[in-house]
């Protein structure tokens, strides 16, 4: 398994050839049995591409049932994350591009170019199995292949707003591979707090975060963090946000924000991260380089959003260098100063790096492999035409801002959302890898943010992953009620769709 996981759009490729193989083992049971009400031919989630299923149904059987490495497979028992997927998928918590699964007696067989998707696919096995009224496990004749739509399917989580617990992250991370999401788009710091722990500059959380140790995710948190991600085929994103929402930065590092002036007199208060200093950008070398070590993934998320200029229009130093470099009045042209420096020093570190959209618009020059995540909501259709007629790789947010709630059933507007749907050429339309789900943090913490997040988020998941012309509404209805069932079966507490009750609980 030398597979480059962190390498970024690994499961759209199409295989050249079968590397994996599993035989799930079925014991041969045929029973006379009518779909139950329950029944999970009604209950995938994100629908597979291809699905055929038959009313013939087998019984799996506790002692015989098994998952083994089929004799051609590439992977074999070295494969230590399949191998802990295998045992997993016993316990209740059940887990599994093209992928094909086809099960059949005396077999069940899940094929995939890569560990991932077999992950992917227990998940999709899983989902097929249901219980007959004595509580036998039962699982239909069924062919299924299968494949994302968007290779970057994200959710964005905040532990600035709030601290999150690990327990919360991972159980939140146990779900989001339950619904086929491959990317943890972690905004570990913004300006209310700073939990990361950084080795070269303790000093940053020892005084930003809202406690130096028990509200801190330590390099042993980090590294939990990211290998429970990885067994689960999910990245792990790390966002630094600058030069705004870096309030908290300040406290630990002396210097790195811009002062602000009342008149003639410093006020106080800072600003966003002080560009004009050399200072700052050695600062940005050493802690980007420590990043770049502390988290695997090709990619970073260096933000660039909100950047607000009243600071730096009040000090005299940041206007006399406004002057020196001639960028008369236009403090865009200062952000984007910052910003180039920010990127060239990044780049020396092998990453690439996603920005908010405001560092397109401002019309910074970015490397060609630079994703553009785009967030402002209104026309995000025409942004999402700008940044691909630019050559740029994109994600879109906007219209899946899950911190925003209502009265009644907003996953359906999730739900219709269509990525696709702007002005462009087909060149452009396959500049579009995904989206993701945010959920900013200032009203969720550990207690709400579960049932704030899931199901609601499991529509985007479904937008991203499944065919485009999936999209019937009363369809995702049924199979999404039985999928939040099913989290709150594996105990997840996901907040219900509508009017309903599960049938685990008459159990
Ligand atoms: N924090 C950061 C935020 C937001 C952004 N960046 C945000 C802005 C507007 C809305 C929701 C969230 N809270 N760092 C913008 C990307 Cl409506």
């Amino acid at each position: 398994m030398t597979e480059n996981f962190h390498g970024h759009m690994l499961d759209v490729l199409i295989p050249p050839k079968i590397i994996i193989l599993l035989i799930l083992h079925v014991l041969p049971v045929p029973l006379e049995t009518r779909f139950p009400a329950d029944a999970p031919q009604g209950s995938l989630w994100p629908l597979p591409q291809k699905v055929q299923t038959s009313e013939a149904s087998f019984k799996l059987s506790g002692s015989t049932f098994a998952i083994v490495d089929a004799k051609r497979s590439s992977a074999g028992p070295s494969c230590a994350l399949l191998q802990d997927a295998y045992t997993s998928a016993f316990t209740p918590q059940l887990f599994v591009s093209t992928d094909e699964l086809t099960v059949d007696q005396p077999h069940a067989v899940l094929k995939a170019p890569k560990v991932w998707g077999a992950l992917h696919g227990l998940e999709t096995f899983s989902q097929l199995l249901y219980e007959d009224e004595y509580g036998a496990k039962i699982i239909n004749a069924t062919s299924i292949s299968d494949f994302p739509r968007f290779a970057h399917r994200g959710i964005l989580l905040d532990t600035s707003r709030h601290f999150l617990p690990i327990s919360t992250i991972l159980a939140n991370l146990e779900v989001m591979a339950m619904n086929k999401i491959n990317v943890f788009h972690w905004h570990i710091v913004d300006d209310t707090s700073f939990p990361y722990q950084s080795r070269t500059f303790p000093q940053l959380s020892q005084k930003g975060a809202y406690h130096p140790y028990t509200h801190v995710y330590t390099p042993t948190d980090v590294k939990m963090v990211i290998e429970f991600a990885r067994l689960r085929g999910i990245r792990v994103i790390p966002e630094f946000d600058t030069p705004g929402h870096t309030q908290s930065w300040g406290k630990g590092q002396l210097d790195l924000l811009t002062p602000c002036f009342s008149s003639t007199k410093p006020s106080g208060t800072f600003g966003p991260v002080n560009p004009i200093l050399n200072t700052t950008y050695q600062f940005m070398t050493q802690f980007f380089k420590e990043v770049s070590t502390v988290f695997p993934d090709a990619y970073v998320h260096l933000g660039g959003d909100e950047v607000d200029f009243t600071c730096w229009k009040s000090n005299p130093d940041v206007q006399n260098f406004m002057d020196q470099q001639g960028f008369g009045q236009d403090y865009k042209k200062l952000e984007s100063f910052y910003i180039q420096r920010l990127l060239d020093i990044v780049t020396t570190t092998q990453k690439g790096y996603m920005i908010w959209q405001e560092v397109f618009d401002n019309g910074v020059k970015l490397k060609p492999d630079t994703v553009v995540h785009v967030w402002m909501g209104g026309k995000y259709n025409e942004e999402m035409s700008n940044v691909t007629a630019a050559g740029y790789t994109t994600i879109l947010s906007s219209p899946w801002y899950l911190d925003y709630i209502s009265y009644g059933q907003d996953w359906q507007k999730y739900y219709k959302v269509e990525p696709l749907n702007f002005k462009g050429t087909d060149e452009q339309k396959k500049l579009v890898i995904g989206g993701e789900a945010c959920l900013w943090g200032e009203y969720v913490d550990g207690t709400n943010l579960t049932p704030r997040l899931w199901p609601r988020a499991s529509a985007v998941a479904e937008r991203l992953w499944s065919a485009m012309n999936v999209t019937d509404l009363s369809d995702a209805f049924q199979r999404l009620s039985a999928h939040r069932c099913r989290m709150v079966e594996r105990g997840i507490p996901a907040e219900p769709l509508f009017s309903s009750y599960c049938p685990s609980e008459y159990k």
